[in-house]
């Protein structure tokens, strides 16, 4: 049977427009998801919005409409920017639709049959911006007397009736469950946080809010809305159609890998884990954390308004520019800088000469010196043999990098190929060749256009559109695209369509 593979990326508050944070955890998400699909895997790659909690009703008030109304639009405007990003979603959960609704009241029935929900009192500190919960020790005062979350956001004292979670109980069992499976959090810098912060002791946590309207109603119990956190955790459940065991998708659960930001590290690691074991269900494998595109030193958030929004550099760049930037510029647990400047030579070096001109160079010779018919491989040199087996090696090199979310590194081992092909085809000369040694000719170009092939079939998950033009030009079929096809040639003698430039040079216009 075909091995399952279930991936998700975070599902984003309706509060604001998206903007390149968004979509670079959605891109890395894709990319994961489309390898795994290259490599033989059924995948559901689940994406969608964060619809209920105080912060959203704000939005919407202060936007003047019904929440269901700013939700559905905000949501639409999501949709729109994977659709546009090219990320491939099997489906796109709203937290807002009925299905969820269905999923969180089960949810919320077997955690309370389990005994781990008890009705209480809260008094304390709430972040709305976060969403969140702080004690007092983690806050910090302002020169002007205000206090803030570390995350800097502002807290108000909360006072009500709630449902608590007996998270305290968990202790024990979420620091065997870490300890059992040393691959749940990654980077290792965010396991050990996640890992000290449990032993520091865990709050019994406040489950339910009654000072607001805007969530999923707590099962026989009038005026509770839930913690829209444990509305939200619960979507990659909804999503595999708990709770039915016979839903087509139930299979897909538990999650392989949740994407995240690192500031949502807490409510994945710790209260994900808790709940589910709670209400006996199986845990996700694995929580990995990309960190920080900054702007100026600082983070780029909506509620701070300093964001760069990727579908516009994108209509400037191109989007697998963009989607290959994003990958390439920064490891994916670590901060890093966006920058037009780093934009532009990712652009021009990487794509437009190191890659383009080599697809380029080889296959207008080709069109030119053989009748734009792919040549058939003649007796192999050293030199030959030496970058065949560098690019055959790549689809198990990236495998173990994407496996671990190092796509940086990953496209890294393919420049060493393509700029260890661009040594070969100035060592070569096969344009030299063409009136001394026709046939060592078509035998140098056969092999670029076999390097081609692999570095365009293991390309494909950054850069979908470009390497599927790349692809096309090098005769491989619509079916021979995923990494088990590399095993057989394409035929000698396909007919090659006319070459095209795959990545135009990026040049500033005056302004
Ligand atoms: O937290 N750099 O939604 P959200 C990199 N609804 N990634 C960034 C980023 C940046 N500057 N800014 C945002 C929520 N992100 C909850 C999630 S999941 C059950 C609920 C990415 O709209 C990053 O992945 O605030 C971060 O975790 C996510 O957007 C937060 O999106």
């Amino acid at each position: 049977m075909t091995q399952r593979f279930y991936v998700t990326t975070p599902i984003y508050y309706v509060n604001g427009a998206p903007h390149v944070g968004h979509a670079y955890t959605s891109i890395a998400a894709d990319v994961m998801a489309r390898f795994k699909r290259l490599d033989g895997y059924d995948v559901f790659f689940l994406t969608g919005t964060d619809e209920h909690g105080q912060k959203v009703e704000k939005a919407a008030a202060d936007a003047g409409l019904d929440p269901q109304a700013f939700t559905d639009q905000v949501s639409a405007k999501f949709r729109d920017m994977a659709d546009r990003l090219n990320v491939s979603y099997d489906d796109f959960i709203r937290t807002t639709e009925e299905r969820h609704k269905v999923s969180c009241a089960e949810l919320w029935r077997r955690i309370a049959a389990a005994g781990d929900i008890y009705l209480g009192h809260y008094e304390g500190w709430y972040a709305v911006r976060d969403e969140a919960f702080y004690d007092e020790a983690e806050l910090t005062v302002r020169p002007d007397g205000t206090k803030v979350a570390p995350t800097g956001a502002p807290v108000e004292w909360v006072r009500e009736p709630s449902y608590f979670f007996r998270l305290s109980a968990w202790q024990d069992r979420l620091l065997a469950f870490y300890d059992a499976n040393p691959d749940f959090i990654a980077p290792a810098s965010r396991r050990n946080e996640v890992i000290s912060f449990v032993k520091g002791g865990l709050n019994d946590l406040s489950i339910s809010r009654t000072s607001f309207r805007w969530g999923i109603p707590v099962p026989d119990a009038p005026g509770h809305v839930m913690y829209v956190w444990l509305d939200a955790l619960n979507n990659y459940v909804t999503a595999c159609g708990f709770p039915d065991p016979d839903a087509p998708r139930w299979g897909f659960w538990p999650a392989d890998v949740h994407f995240i930001g690192k500031d949502i590290v807490r409510f994945h690691a710790v209260y994900w884990p808790a709940f589910l074991m709670a209400a006996g269900l199986p845990t996700p494998k694995r929580v990995t954390t990309n960190g920080w595109w900054v702007v100026d030193g600082e983070k780029m958030s909506k509620s701070l308004g300093n964001v760069v929004d990727a579908l516009a550099m994108a209509e400037t760049f191109g989007l697998d520019a963009v989607r290959y930037f994003l990958m390439r510029e920064k490891p994916f647990g670590a901060d890093g800088g966006i920058s037009h400047k780093a934009m532009i030579s990712r652009t021009n070096v990487d794509l437009a000469n190191d890659l383009g001109n080599l697809a380029q160079r080889t296959l207008s010779l080709v069109a030119r010196n053989c009748e734009g018919r792919l040549p058939g491989r003649g007796p192999v040199t050293e030199a030959d043999t030496a970058l065949l087996a560098a690019a055959d090696g790549l689809p198990a090199l990236m495998r173990q990098r994407v496996e671990r979310q190092l796509f940086h590194d990953g496209l890294e081992e393919v420049w060493k190929v393509i700029r260890a092909a661009n040594a070969y085809i100035d060592h070569q000369a096969p344009w030299a060749l063409r009136k001394t040694d026709p046939v060592r000719m078509a035998a140098v170009l056969r092999v670029l256009a076999d390097v081609l092939r692999v570095v365009g079939t293991v390309l494909q998950p950054f850069m979908p559109a470009s390497m599927a033009k790349l692809l096309d030009q090098l005769g491989v079929p619509d079916e021979a695209r995923d990494f088990r096809a590399l095993a057989a040639p394409v035929a000698d003698g396909t007919v090659l369509p006319a070459p095209q430039g795959i990545f135009p040079r990026f040049v500033e216009t005056e302004a």
